[in-house]
Formats: C-alpha cells, sequence, structure tokens
C-alpha cells in the first residue's frame, strides 16, 4: 500500500499525520490509515478529539492521479474512509499545513473544523483534470458558501490562498506560527467548549436560500460556454451544484455526484487532461542529465536583437527580477525596440494585469546598448535576430571575444542548426539553442536545442532557466526545424495541397477551428505575414515555376500587396483594424485560377479528409521525430503542441491523439492518401508502421 497515516496522542487529542512524499495523495495507504486511525480514535475513551495534518509541503494534493485507470487497489474507499470522519462523534479538525486540492480539501470538509497556515493554498482542481469533486465537494461546498460561490470556486478550479479562504467560509481559522500546535489548542478550545461537532452535510440554510434561483446555474452555463467552451466536465459540475440546491436531501445529491464523476472518469478528455499533467512533468526529466545535475548561476542576462521576439525575450527576464542587457545595431532600433517593450508594459497596466509600480520595476531590470563591450558580466546571452546563418555565425564569433567564461551562449533560432552556430566559436560546449515562441513574453513554451557538444550543465540550466521565466522547457535534438516547426511544415504543406485540390482556405480554417485550435494554417498565414516567405524568394531571385505550389496562392496575393493582418488584406479581409478576418471571394477566384494554371482539377473534399489530411502527415512526422531522438519521447511532442502551437488540451496533443484514434487506422489512412496523392508526406514513418505491427501505442514508448 503506497502512503501511510502516523497516529500519535497529545494530551488526549489523537494527531494523525498524512505522510505520502512528495505531495500526500490519497493512495491506498492513505485512505487505510485514516479509517484505521478515526477507528482508533472513537475506541479510546481517552481520546477528546483528532487533528488531522499533512506531513512536509502539503496537507493533501488530492486522489491519488496515478492510481486512475490502474487495477482497483486494496484496503476501504475514499468514501468509506469520509463516512467514517463524517460520522465521529468526537470532533475532527483539519490541521492544513500546505496545499489541500482536490480530494484533499474534501477530506478537510468532512472533517468538523478547518484551521489553515497562512501559505497554505487550498482549491478543488479536478476541472483541470476532466473531473469533479467526487468525494463529497459539490455537495458540502454550496452547503457551506451557497451556490453561486461554490460554482466560481469548483468551476475556476483555481485555489484560494488560506486568508482568502476564510474570507470565503471555507476556513474557520489562520493560525501564525506551528499549525501542529495552533491546531491542538483549537481542538482543545473545542473540547473545553463541550466539543460540538459541526457537519456540513446537516447545513440547509445555504441551499434552502439558493432553492428556486435559476439565474445562478444560468449565469454559470454562459461562464462555461464562454471560458470552457467544448469542455465536458464543467456541465457535469453544474448539474451536481444544481442537485445539491435542488433536492433537498444530502445522499440524493451524493448520488447525483457519484454518476457525473464516472461520466468524467469515463470521458476520453479526462485521460487526455490527466496525460497532460504527467507529461508535464515528464518533460522535465532528461535521462542523461540527472536532477542533480550542478546548474551555472544566471544573476544577468543579454539578448542580442531588440525586435519583436528580442524584446518579448527581455522582458520575460525582467519579469522574472533578472537584469537584462538588450543590444541592438544603431541608437534608433535600439529606441524602436525599448519604446515597443515599454507599450507592451503599459498595455498589462492598463488592463489590470500589473501594477504601474512594477512596470517601472521591470522597465528598471532593462538596459539598452549598441556596444558588445556591454555583455561582458552577462551570465546568459541570447541572441534573437532574423533567421540567417552568416548573421548569426558573426554574432557568436563576436560574443566568443566578449562573453566571460562559462557564459551561456544561446540562440533563438527557430530551425537553423545550432552546430554550425556553435562552430563560429571556440567554446561550443556553452552553446545550446533557446527557440522562444512568439509573443515571447506570452507564449509558455520554450525548445531547448541540444548541439552535439552542448555541455551537460549547459542543457540542466537552460531548462532550470526555462522554469524561472514561467515557461515550460522541453529538450528538442538538432535537426531542421527541431520538434514543433519540423513536424509543422507537413501541416502547412497539406493545407497548401488541400486549397488547390478542392477546398477553400475558409473551409480548411474551419475545420481546424472546429477541432479546437485557435487558429487555422490560413489564419495563421495571415497573422505571421505572407510577405516574408515572398520577400525571401524575391531576394533569392527565385523563378516563377521553381516556387513551391503551396507557395503560390500566396505570392500571389503579395503580388496584389495582400500581406495578411498588417495591412488588413491576406486571405482575409480584415475591416478597420480588426482581428478577426472575413472571407473574401476574390481570394476563392485566386485559389480556383491556380489550380487551373497547375491543371489541378478541383474536387470537393470532405472536412472529414480535410482534418485527417493536416494532422496526419503532422503525426507521421512526429513518429520519424522520435525515431531519430530528436523528441525524447510522445509526450514531449505533445507539450511542444500545446503549448506553442494551441493544439486543444482536450485532444491531449497529437500523439496522445493519435493514440486515441487508433494507429492502426491512421497507417491505412496514410496508406490510402499515399496511393491517392503521392508525395513524401505519405511515407509512413517506419516507427509508426513497427508500432502497429506490434499493437502498440505511442505511449508505450514512455
Ligand atoms: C481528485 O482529487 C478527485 C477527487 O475529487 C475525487 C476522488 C474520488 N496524485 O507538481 P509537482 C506528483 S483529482 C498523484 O512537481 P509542486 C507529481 O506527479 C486530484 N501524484 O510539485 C510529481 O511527481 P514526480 C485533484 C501527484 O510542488 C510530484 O507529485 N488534485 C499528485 O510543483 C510533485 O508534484 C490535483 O489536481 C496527485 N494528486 O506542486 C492536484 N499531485 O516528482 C494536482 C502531484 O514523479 N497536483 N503528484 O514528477 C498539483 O497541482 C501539484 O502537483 C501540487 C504540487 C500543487 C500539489
Amino acid at each position: 500500500m503506497k502512503g501511510t497515516v502516523h497516529y500519535e496522542v497529545r494530551d488526549n487529542i489523537a494527531l494523525m499525520t498524512i505522510d505520502n512524499p512528495p505531495v500526500n495523495p490519497l493512495s491506498s495507504g492513505v485512505r487505510a490509515g485514516l479509517h484505521e486511525g478515526v477507528s482508533k480514535a472513537l475506541a479510546d475513551s481517552a481520546i477528546d478529539a483528532i487533528v488531522l495534518t499533512g506531513a512536509g509541503r502539503a496537507f493533501i494534493a488530492g486522489a491519488d492521479i496515478s492510481e486512475f485507470g490502474a487495477a482497483a487497489t486494496a484496503g476501504p474507499s475514499l468514501g468509506e474512509a469520509l463516512d467514517m470522519m463524517e460520522g465521529s462523534s468526537k470532533p475532527i479538525i483539519a490541521a492544513i499545513n500546505g496545499t489541500a486540492f482536490g480530494g484533499g480539501l474534501e477530506v478537510a470538509l468532512c472533517c468538523d473544523y478547518r484551521v489553515a497556515a497562512p501559505s497554505a493554498p487550498v482549491g478543488l482542481p479536478e476541472v483541470k483534470l476532466g473531473l469533479l469533486p467526487g468525494a463529497g465537494g459539490t455537495q458540502r461546498l454550496p452547503r457551506l458558501v451557497g451556490a453561486e460561490k461554490a460554482l466560481q470556486f469548483i468551476l475556476s478550479g483555481d485555489p484560494a490562498m488560506a486568508p482568502q479562504a476564510k474570507a470565503l467560509g471555507i476556513v474557520d481559522e489562520v493560525i501564525d506560527g506551528d499549525i501542529v500546535e495552533g491546531g491542538i489548542a483549537y481542538a482543545k478550545e473545542i473540547v473545553a467548549n463541550g466539543s460540538t461537532t459541526r457537519k456540513i452535510r446537516n447545513e440547509e440554510a445555504k441551499v434552502e436560500a439558493d432553492r428556486g434561483n435559476g439565474q445562478i446555474f444560468d449565469d454559470a452555463r454562459k461562464m462555461a460556454a464562454k471560458r470552457m467552451r467544448g469542455r465536458f466536465a464543467p456541465e457535469m459540475i453544474i448539474q451536481c451544484v444544481e442537485a445539491a440546491v435542488n433536492l433537498g436531501d444530502f445522499d440524493a445529491g451524493m448520488k447525483v455526484e457519484a454518476d457525473c464523476f464516472r461520466q468524467c472518469m469515463t470521458h476520453p478528455q479526462r485521460e487526455a487532461l490527466i496525460h497532460m499533467f504527467f507529461a508535464e512533468r515528464e518533460v522535465a526529466k532528461i535521462p542523461d542529465v540527472p536532477k542533480d545535475t550542478p546548474k551555472r548561476d544566471v544573476k544577468q542576462a543579454a539578448v542580442i536583437g531588440c525586435g519583436t521576439m528580442g524584446g518579448g525575450i527581455a522582458m520575460n527576464f525582467a519579469n522574472a527580477g533578472i537584469p537584462v542587457t538588450v543590444l541592438e545595431m544603431n541608437s534608433e532600433a535600439l529606441e524602436r525596440g525599448l519604446g515597443v517593450i515599454k507599450r507592451n508594459y503599459d498595455i498589462q497596466a492598463k488592463r489590470g494585469r500589473m501594477s504601474t509600480d512594477a512596470v517601472d520595476k521591470c522597465m528598471g531590470l532593462i538596459t539598452g546598448t549598441t556596444n558588445y563591450g556591454d555583455l561582458g558580466n552577462a551570465d546568459v546571452i541570447i541572441e534573437a535576430v532574423y533567421e540567417n546563418m552568416e548573421v548569426k555565425q558573426d554574432i557568436f564569433r563576436t560574443l566568443d571575444g566578449v562573453a566571460k567564461p562559462g557564459a551561456i551562449l544561446a540562440s533563438n533560432t527557430s530551425a537553423l542548426d545550432i552546430d554550425k552556430i556553435a562552430e563560429a566559436t571556440k567554446r561550443p560546449g556553452d552553446v545550446i539553442g533557446m527557440h522562444f515562441f512568439s509573443p515571447a513574453n506570452i507564449m509558455r513554451l520554450l525548445e531547448v536545442v541540444r548541439g552535439e557538444k552542448t555541455e551537460k550543465d549547459v542543457i540542466a540550466t537552460a531548462m532550470g532557466l526555462g522554469k524561472k521565466l514561467r515557461k515550460i522547457a522541453v529538450l528538442s535534438g538538432n535537426a531542421p526545424g527541431f520538434i514543433g516547426n519540423r513536424m509543422l511544415g507537413q501541416y502547412t504543406r497539406q493545407a497548401g495541397e488541400i486549397i488547390l485540390q478542392g477546398a477553400t482556405p475558409y473551409q480548411v480554417d474551419s475545420v481546424i477551428n472546429g477541432f479546437g485550435m485557435p487558429m487555422g494554417p490560413f489564419q495563421m498565414n495571415d497573422l505571421v505575414g505572407l510577405d516574408l516567405g515572398w520577400r525571401a524568394r524575391k531576394l533569392a531571385k527565385v523563378a516563377p515555376e521553381d516556387v513551391p505550389i503551396t507557395a503560390r496562392v500566396a505570392d500571389k496575393l503579395c503580388e496584389l500587396e495582400r500581406f495578411g493582418q498588417k495591412n488588413g488584406r491576406g486571405f482575409y479581409i480584415y475591416a478597420d483594424g480588426s482581428r478577426v478576418g472575413q472571407p473574401d471571394p476574390e481570394v476563392i477566384e485566386i485559389v480556383e485560377a491556380t489550380s487551373a494554371e497547375l491543371g489541378i482539377e478541383r474536387t470537393e473534399i470532405s472536412d472529414e479528409e480535410v482534418l485527417k489530411r493536416c494532422f496526419y502527415p503532422l503525426i507521421n512526422e512526429g513518429a520519424k521525430v522520435l525515431e531519430e531522438g530528436i523528441a525524447l519521447r510522445p509526450c514531449d511532442i505533445d507539450i511542444v503542441y500545446l503549448n506553442g502551437y494551441g493544439f486543444p488540451e482536450v485532444t491531449g496533443g497529437p500523439m496522445f491523439w493519435a493514440d486515441q484514434q487508433g494507429l492502426d487506422n491512421i497507417l491505412a489512412d496514410i496508406k490510402r492518401f499515399g496511393e491517392t496523392y503521392g508525395g513524401s508526406a505519405w511515407e509512413p514513418a517506419p516507427l509508426l508502421e513497427k508500432l502497429v505491427a506490434e499493437g502498440k501505442k505511442f505511449s508505450d514508448l514512455q
């Protein structure tokens, strides 16, 4: 059995301490320990009250989610342990020492009283895992705080710190100092005052007051539709709280909760979201760079280039309290870049996301320069100039001359060879890729790219720095496009082909939006700017017949000065500076004319085919990326796609989604499309074929 509950007696008080490191989830041993401890205390006439607390940094982190989907475990269920607690004739006091989440808070709600350390967060985050509080939380919380507040609390899934939880009515007392001593003192006071117990299940006043008030639930449904579009759990939560309010019978409400919880547990969204929870933690683990690998100190940073990316990266450092110097080629560019940073901060302040003091503090941490000599004290220098190998090599050659020994030299390249960049220096071990995603101050993903000679402590430092900058860092091998952009190439190429074969850009975008991506490929093209590729091709004097067919439509749009969102016209029309584009019949004419020029016959393409043709080559490429060791595990790819490309969270990422579709089905479709359309996109990855032959999934590789 996993985990335990220690039992000791202090002055007629039974002290039960949950011990299941590191965060005390309710594993089998904890459930058994709770059941056993409470029955022991009840059977001992010398015990007046029970204090329940957690060892280490958490009270209880919730149900043990690693047990979900596994074989049933031995010992009492959580329900049985909670019934025993709620049936106790002796008062039980939860002394919440740290995190009380999910089932952990529900345990506390089965206690008669709750006291908490000021720094303890309490919350019901189940919704984030596609679940609902299934241990009575949906029935007890409305009885404690009313339906409206309970719904807000459960639907947001966000924690409240103990003082805020007290204001809400969830916690009875916030205790400074030793929480166990405080809890015991509180218990003695209860005993001295007549040992009154207080069972939330019997408190009806708040739910009675809400009965018949349908507005509360209408509002909750509106909010869920707006903020959690496509999510299954929120409606289940609302139905449970409705039952708590309207049924007027605690046990009947518990039955509704049990039924809704079961529906969530068997829903694919739950599996996907729990996969994401573990994946986020897994990506930090690098087999040959163990957790105890020493890290270099990063007290001062520098960024080369103060354009959109460089400015965003500098903001990340300032936000994390790390002083940063930004270097530009000349004072005009520098002033412009610093001006953009200030404007971005001002917008955040205006939206109430930052105080003006915080803006001043961040701006105070950013220094501009045009002189490489000023970078000598930086512990990490990130180059963020445009994608050109010679320019980058020049910069790294210069950095080699000015950076202090041991400084980490990073490139923000999104696709170029890190080893080639490193060759420009005499210290390739200190060179690494740190690929931020635009807008760099907002997007969570950081691809850390390991060169052939990158030192392990440099990798450990870059991964740790990602965490400090509040990013989620994923390690990638050094190959063109790394993980994300390499796979994306297949997706965008397919989208380009599909519109020449019969679909419209608007059909493709609508299918991809319907799948849950915030942007379809053509909306994305418009955002990035169609002119980037067009200008590059002009500069390189690419002959018209050599322009890839998938770029022909975009190039024609550019010839008509339709560059995308930046000038209000691209694949879409953006009226009056709106960021939401409207379809334009002229674009469809251009697409049709291009098909005709290329001799491609247009036929109707179903939405189902559009979806498969966009994502299956991306997944196939993902299998190649895994095979080549560019990504460590399938879950690393899932994290990249969720945090860098807007892949919908409820799918669990492309590789997890592929497993759910069935790899055999995907392989069969890839072969079928290959026969119809040909091209390298449809050459099945050997790993995909191997997994299908062995009846395995990507998740079997973890
Ligand atoms: C629930 O309670 C359902 C009930 O309503 C109904 C039941 C019938 N289980 O995040 P960290 C592991 S649903 C198993 O790095 P931190 C985690 O994987 C649950 N394992 O630390 C990691 O393992 P490893 C509702 C768990 O200090 C290690 O602990 N509860 C669980 O940054 C350290 O985690 C939640 O949703 C768990 N519940 O953050 C809370 N939690 O070292 C989920 C953590 O091998 N947990 N682990 O990689 C969290 O939000 C954060 O982990 C927490 C600690 C804030 C607790």
